[in-house]
């Protein structure tokens, strides 16, 4: 893979929104992954394997619960201090940043917000340096877009809660050492349990031949009479809104992350452009590939925008589920679109593994899917400007 010469675009001089701590924190995830995961990202993609080696440094830059309290091992950061450090790790690649959401948001935050003290101080510490990895499981074999339908459940046997059911398409999953699993009690009300690996009956089979987030793992969480301790019920919130209530933080850090995936394609299209020579000039002087780079800019310059503010609102409590719905819908779609046009500018080499663009691509499809799909967030929105809820 060619050496990673990124330059951030910032064409409204969004860093003048800035505090001096979120530069600090942003330059320091640049730096970590220019160094740590650039050289290293094509080859494990190629391979679809998790390159374990990074997750200490992914705990250092900040990587493992940023807005955690510092008494629970997080870094007590703010909500734009969150997002920057997405977008800088989805720079490198989407799969990394997966791994660094799900813990973040879908395994720390349901501790940190639905856990009682003892959970609190037994897990979060350790996620926040990575020496325990966690994963979420909501989506079911017949569940995905519709996770109230859940089947998965558990039953209260006195002394321990056993649990039966499936989870699906679970990144992190194959290595986690801890799951929060959402399922249902006997009167059918949503509740998250945390399933240690090693307990028995729990299992945790790897999804093979993805084409997209190679360098992520995914995979099932099997529940066959797993004998739950009654402790590790999380006691502070159940129902739906519980579960969702993580993706909102999830949801934040993708519309972040999106725009680094984005960035790394414009910024390395627009290298390029200079670079080619076709037709005795470089390509970037045809008024095809300018529009191109044009509507790049305007579109990331947009999202930065649509960010910033969101990030503004959730530091003050304001931000809605839809908000975030919005942001990170358009974001990802913003990504995805950039990355199929840079790709194109790069011809043939913008298949290769030579640039990371091809990867980011086929990244993409996933981010699009997960967290809630472009279509089901459209409807989010169309929900809340309407009333009308049309999912059903
Ligand atoms: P609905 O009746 O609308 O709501 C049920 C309850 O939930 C509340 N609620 C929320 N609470 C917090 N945050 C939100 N975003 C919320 N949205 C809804 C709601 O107020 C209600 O509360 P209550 O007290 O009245 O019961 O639920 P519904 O069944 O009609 O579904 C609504 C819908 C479709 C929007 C929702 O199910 C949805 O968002 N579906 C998408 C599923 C999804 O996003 N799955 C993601 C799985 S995790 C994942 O993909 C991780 S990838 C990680 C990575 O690798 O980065
Ligand atoms: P479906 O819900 O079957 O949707 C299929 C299509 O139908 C979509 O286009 C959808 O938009 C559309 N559709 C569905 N309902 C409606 C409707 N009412 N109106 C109009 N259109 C509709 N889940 C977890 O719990 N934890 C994880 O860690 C996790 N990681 C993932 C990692 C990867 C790589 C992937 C691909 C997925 C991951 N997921 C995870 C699952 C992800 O959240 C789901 O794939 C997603 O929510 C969509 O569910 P589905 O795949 O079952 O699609």
């Amino acid at each position: 893979m060619k050496p990673d010469l990124f330059q951030a675009p910032d064409y409204y001089l969004l860093d003048d929104l800035l505090t001096d701590e979120h530069k600090l924190v942003r330059d320091s995830a640049r730096a970590w992954v220019k160094k740590e995961v650039s050289p290293i990202i094509e080859e494990y993609a190629q391979r679809a394997e998790f390159p374990h080696q990074i997750v200490k440094g992914l705990g250092e830059i900040g990587g493992f619960g940023p807005y955690i309290p510092v008494e629970y091992g997080g870094a007590g950061l703010d909500q734009i201090s969150y997002g920057l450090i997405m977008q800088e790790i989805e720079r490198g690649d989407s799969g990394v940043r997966s791994t660094s959401s799900v813990q973040s948001s879908l395994v720390m935050y349901p501790i940190w917000k639905y856990g009682n003290e003892e959970q609190r101080m037994k897990y979060l510490p350790k996620l926040a340096t990575g020496e325990m990895i966690g994963c979420f499981g909501l989506t079911e074999p017949d569940f995905g877009s519709n996770p109230g339908g859940m089947v998965t459940n558990f039953k209260d046997k006195g002394d321990h809660y056993l649990l039966n059911g499936a989870k699906m398409w679970i990144s992190n999953a194959p290595f986690a050492d801890i799951a929060v699993v959402w399922a249902k009690d006997e009167s059918g009300r949503i509740h998250g349990l945390i399933v240690e690996r090693g307990m028995e009956g729990f299992t945790t089979p790897e999804t093979h031949n993805k084409w997209s987030l190679r360098a992520s793992a995914t995979g099932e969480l099997i529940f066959d009479n797993v004998k739950v301790p009654k402790e590790n019920l999380l006691p502070n919130k159940s129902g739906l809104g519980a579960p969702l209530g993580c993706l909102d933080s999830a949801r934040y850090g993708i519309a972040w992350g999106a725009i680094g995936a984005a960035m790394d394609c414009y910024d390395t299209a627009l290298r390029y452009s200079k670079e080619r020579i076709q037709f005795d000039k470089p390509i970037g002087a045809f008024q095809l590939q300018q529009k191109k780079l044009a509507e790049m800019i305007t579109e990331i310059t947009k999202a930065q925008l649509l960010t910033w503010r969101l990030g503004v609102l959730r530091n003050e409590g304001k931000a809605t589920s839809a908000q975030i719905s919005m942001a990170k819908r358009n974001n990802v779609d913003m990504a995805l679109t950039i990355a199929r046009d840079a790709r194109q500018m790069l011809g043939g080499m913008g298949i290769t593994g030579e640039y990371s663009i091809m990867r980011h691509m086929m990244n993409l499809e996933s981010v699009v899917t997960y967290e809630g799909t472009h279509d089901i967030h459209l409807l989010i929105t169309g929900m809340d400007v309407t009333g009308f809820p049309a999912f059903k």
